[in-house]
């Protein structure tokens, strides 16, 4: 497969899908941090289609769903303008924002394919439903719902139904799953690469296997990361740091074999919030990650 050299950048500023204010400067500090001059730098077209308008007024009347009224309607025209980017024939990358913007981004791009891959790097397992979320956030439930599991709005957004198959996503770098999560995760019988399987393998063994799974059964693959799938001490800007994860190194290399395999066909990187940083140094790593991920030469 060729890679696209064409890549349009959109920006998420969303924080309604989680409890910490903050995040939705994210696409700020990452732009801050270069990422569109390290993209020209490689050698890509690269297009700024600025952000998507998010109304930050907390708005409570689904209860149980945060939010819920305003982060279907960005949704809905995240999902709309990263259709519109692949049948430009332009990669899109997605940066939020939380991570409840994927259910909007996998809406719009798994149209443009019959199974869509999906590497979900993270400490989470974002596989949670209004029955079983512990919090009420939504970007616990991305996941699910673009399973096809969750509120009828989330699920059903600009298509009807499921928009991934379970069989065509991995899970990398899980290190905090709630009970519903890992009962979905047997029921639906998902691939997760846990911190247990992370240590034991090693990430060149975990990118590999996830590969030439992904491979033999996908026609695109979308990179969904998480930047607390990182270890807090290297990723301190994220709302919910948990110990334990993966390193600077490990995904460094995580990223270049991804890029390697020739697959990725869109990504996002989420959950940078630059209130809770350290000089912008979760940005300066997501822009770095960015680099290996789009095949930056490292020599
Ligand atoms: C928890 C919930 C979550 C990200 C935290 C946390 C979910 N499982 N996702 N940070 N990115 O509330 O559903
Ligand atoms: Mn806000
Ligand atoms: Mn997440
Ligand atoms: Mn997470």
């Amino acid at each position: 497969m060729n890679v696209n050299r064409n890549i349009s950048i959109i920006g998420v500023p969303m924080d309604l899908g989680q409890s910490r204010r903050g995040v939705d400067m994210g696409p700020s500090a990452v732009r801050y941090a270069g990422m569109k001059e390290r993209l020209l730098e490689i050698g890509y077209e690269v297009k700024d289609l600025g952000d998507i308008t998010v109304d930050h007024t907390l708005d409570e009347s689904e209860g149980q769903l945060k939010n819920l009224n305003e982060i279907a309607r960005v949704s809905d025209e995240l999902a709309a303008t990263s259709d519109g980017v692949i049948k430009e024939g332009n990669f899109p990358l997605i940066v939020g924002g939380d991570h409840s913007i994927a259910i909007g981004s996998l809406a719009g791009i798994s149209r443009n394919y019959e199974n869509l891959g999906v590497i979900w790097y993270d400490a989470h397992g974002d596989l949670n439903t209004p029955e079983t979320s512990p919090s009420g956030n939504i970007h616990g439930m991305p996941l699910a719902a673009s399973l096809g599991i969750g509120h009828k709005r989330l699920v059903n957004l600009y298509a009807e139904g499921a928009k991934i198959k379970p069989e065509n996503l991995v899970i990398i770098g899980a290190r905090s799953l709630d009970p519903g999560e890992k009962e979905l995760i047997r029921e639906k019988g998902i691939r997760v690469y846990t911190m247990h399987e992370v240590d034991r393998m090693g990430m060149p063994a975990v990118i590999d296997e996830a590969i030439g799974y992904l491979k033999e059964r996908t026609d695109g693959l979308h990179l969904s990361l998480d930047l607390d799938g990182l270890d807090p001490s290297e990723a301190p800007g994220v709302g919910t740091p948990v110990m334990g994860g993966m390193t600077y190194r490990e995904s460094h290399l995580a990223m270049e074999m991804i890029h390697e395999s020739g697959m990725l066909t869109s990504a996002e990187f989420v959950e940078v919030n630059p209130i809770l940083d350290d000089r912008n140094r979760t940005a300066d790593l997501a822009v770095g990650l960015m680099g290996s991920l789009f095949g930056e030469k490292l020599k």
